[in-house]
């Protein structure tokens, strides 16, 4: 008997852009996350099963090995710590960047070098508190779960952390990114117990996932 493999995978651009690198390694998935409301979906390999979760949680359901791998933006990655999560591949998919912006009015660079104190909204507390710690700058972190291209807007804070790929969402708010903090894109997790004991089953797909993603990247 082969051990039975869970993907978690969240719906979206993570899903989208993992179908390539599964189709890689002959995996496909049969029902289409968008149409279904199924959180179970199967693919044409009878041992594959794919888990669709929030982008958030995949490093949680990994972690415990509720899933024995998934793909998840380092954005995440960084928030959550990594614990019992196996790294390998850098897939380069899903690639943004996580930015400081701030009202098209207000002087940044002025308000850093008065020290002033600054209220910075976001989703990302851990890498906003890291960012702004090796700055040296004292921030009041007020912790958001979307939408922070608001918070400035209506005065709920000064500046905002957030994730930026085309710059079209700061521009249509009238925000300006004026600090890049990190290059984000998505990495393959695997659940360090499952790397172990499902290795013969695993390490195909990671190769295919690998050779994939290469071949992108050099595109
Ligand atoms: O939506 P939900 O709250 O469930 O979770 P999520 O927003 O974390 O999930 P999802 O599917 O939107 O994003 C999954 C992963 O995709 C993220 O963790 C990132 O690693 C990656 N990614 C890549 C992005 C973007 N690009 C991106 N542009 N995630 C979000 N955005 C958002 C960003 O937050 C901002 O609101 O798109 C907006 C900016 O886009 P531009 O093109 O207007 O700059
Ligand atoms: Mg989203």
């Amino acid at each position: 008997m082969t051990a039975q493999l869970t993907l978690a995978l969240s719906k979206g651009r993570i899903f989208e852009e993992t179908l390539p690198l599964l189709e890689a390694a002959g995996i496909r998935v049969t029902e289409d996350p968008e149409k279904s409301r199924k959180l179970i979906l199967a693919t044409n390999d009878p041992g594959v099963r794919v888990i669709i979760v929030r982008a958030s949680d995949v490093p949680t359901y990994v972690q415990y090995g509720a899933a024995d791998f998934g793909v998840a933006g380092k954005d995440v990655l960084y928030e959550h710590g990594g614990e019992g999560l196996y790294q390998p591949i850098d897939l380069n998919i899903a690639k943004c960047r996580v930015s400081v912006a701030v009202s098209a009015g207000f002087d940044y660079e002025n308000a850093v070098r008065q020290g002033a104190r600054l209220r910075v909204a976001t989703k990302y507390t851990e890498t906003a508190r890291q960012h702004f710690a090796s700055k040296g700058v004292h921030v009041d972190l007020i912790k958001l779960y979307g939408s922070m291209e608001l918070a400035p807007l209506v005065g709920l804070s000064d500046a905002i952390v957030d994730l930026v790929s085309t710059g079209n969402t700061l521009r249509a708010n009238n925000l300006v990114e004026v600090e890049h903090i990190m290059d984000i894109s998505s990495r393959l997790v695997v659940n360090q117990a499952a790397l172990k004991l499902k290795r013969e089953r695993l390490q195909p797909i990671m190769d295919a996932f690998e050779r994939a993603s290469r071949l992108k990247a050099s595109t």
